[in-house]
């Protein structure tokens, strides 16, 4: 008689950088409502919580299968009770009673309708809410609201900036933002990272990293691109932030959304006639033009892999690979830079594939690190 061999069973890394997650996600039923629940931990400032939701998505969304049954999961990751008590009522009912119960929670709404403005975090929105404020005409009546010039931009363009971003329309910024550089410096190149390196088809925003081969001048770039969009009147919002880059300081491995390099976040007026099949709206078609929140970083060139890398994301992505950095190899990773504390120096890296190699981490394409 013929023994058959055990089956192979791929075990699943608890690190999003051990894994290789595209944007066909098998188990939407579960993730979205994790993403709800790790929402709800966000507003009530449990990060613990918020985060174990947003990993246990994380690894469902990397599997090319869909999970049937609980026994299913017996063998992943970052799955714990919690979770798997959700799983087993979307399994059983193909629903969440807990996540329903937030979904029609006032405070959820309301807390979920605020931050929904570009520059209204879960802060803002909790003293709103807590003045008893639930709409937005409520805020705009309020005569005792100081709303500072993002949240003015924010209320103004939100029709516009709270519509999803098409490819099309990014490819067209992409143009717009090449032109711009150009007739800066020819030496200065761009690159299209964030969500839409990752595949994405759609995004709440466009995010560029620029470049000039000459260290030192990447906040005098900035400045002359932001010049530029200005009188060509397709500015109506920035937000510059000059460097605060110091090379001598060490990676800080905690994942806040924040590097130091020079970077600006822009609301930008998008043509109808510069995007190939026109607007991604039939409203905004009819007015011939769009508002597009665009965010541009410049990291000086020696530090462009370690930039590209951070700012293509996805945070989950971004958090594991810093994770398993300083617990598996005792190295420090951020935006800036890669150090190692056992050697005690800092690793340079002039492609993503170098700081994978570094790491001692397969290389993951981009789409590859939908986490
Ligand atoms: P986002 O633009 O917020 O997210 P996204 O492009 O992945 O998704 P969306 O389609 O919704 O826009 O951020 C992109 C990446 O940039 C994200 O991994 C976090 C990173 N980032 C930094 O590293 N530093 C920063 O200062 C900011 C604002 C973002
Ligand atoms: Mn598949
Ligand atoms: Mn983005
Ligand atoms: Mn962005």
């Amino acid at each position: 008689a013929t023994v058959s061999p055990p089956t192979p069973v791929a075990t699943v890394s608890q690190y999003a950088c051990q894994r290789r997650t595209t944007l066909e996600n098998h188990n939407k039923i579960f993730t979205e409502a994790f993403e709800v629940l790790a929402e709800s931990y966000e507003f009530n400032m449990n990060e613990g919580q918020c985060l174990a939701f947003r990993r246990a998505a994380s690894v469902l969304k990397s599997l090319p299968w869909a999970v049937l049954s609980l026994g299913a999961t017996q063998d992943l990751p970052c799955l714990g009770q919690h979770t798997k008590k959700v799983m087993e009522e979307v399994l059983y009912y193909g629903r969440s009673f807990e996540v329903d119960n937030i979904l029609s929670d006032e405070r959820f709404q309301t807390l979920k309708l605020f931050t929904s403005v570009f520059g209204v975090g879960p802060k803002t929105a909790e003293k709103w809410y807590c003045r008893g404020l639930r709409s937005f005409s409520d805020i705009l009546a309020d005569r005792s609201i100081h709303l500072n010039r993002m949240q003015q931009s924010g209320f103004l363009h939100y029709g516009d900036i709270s519509r999803a971003v098409s490819k099309a329309e990014a490819l067209s910024l992409r143009n717009i933002i090449d032109g711009a550089v150009h007739a800066i410096t020819p030496a200065a190149a761009v690159a299209l990272t964030g969500g839409f390196r990752r595949g994405k088809e759609f995004g709440h925003d466009v995010d560029f990293i620029v470049t000039t081969p000459e260290l030192g001048k990447e906040d005098r770039l900035l400045l002359n691109i932001i010049d530029g969009l200005k009188r060509q009147g397709l500015l109506l919002y920035c937000d510059y932030q000059a460097s605060t880059f110091d090379m001598a300081k060490l990676p800080n491995h905690r994942f806040k959304a924040m590097d130091n390099f020079s970077k600006c976040f822009l609301i930008l007026r998008l043509e109808s006639s510069q995007v190939e099949g026109g607007l991604h709206s039939v409203e905004g078609d009819s007015r011939g033009w769009r508002a597009v929140r665009v965010d541009l970083v410049s990291p000086p060139l020696d530090r462009y892999a370690f930039a590209l890398m951070g700012w293509t994301g996805s945070r989950q992505f971004q958090r594991d690979l810093r994770r398993f950095a300083r617990a598996e190899r005792r190295m420090l990773l951020d935006n800036h830079a890669l150090y190692d504390k056992n050697k005690k120096e800092f690793l340079a890296a002039s492609t993503e594939k170098d700081i994978f190699a570094h790491l001692g981490l397969e290389y993951i394409e981009p789409w590859q690190r939908n986490a």
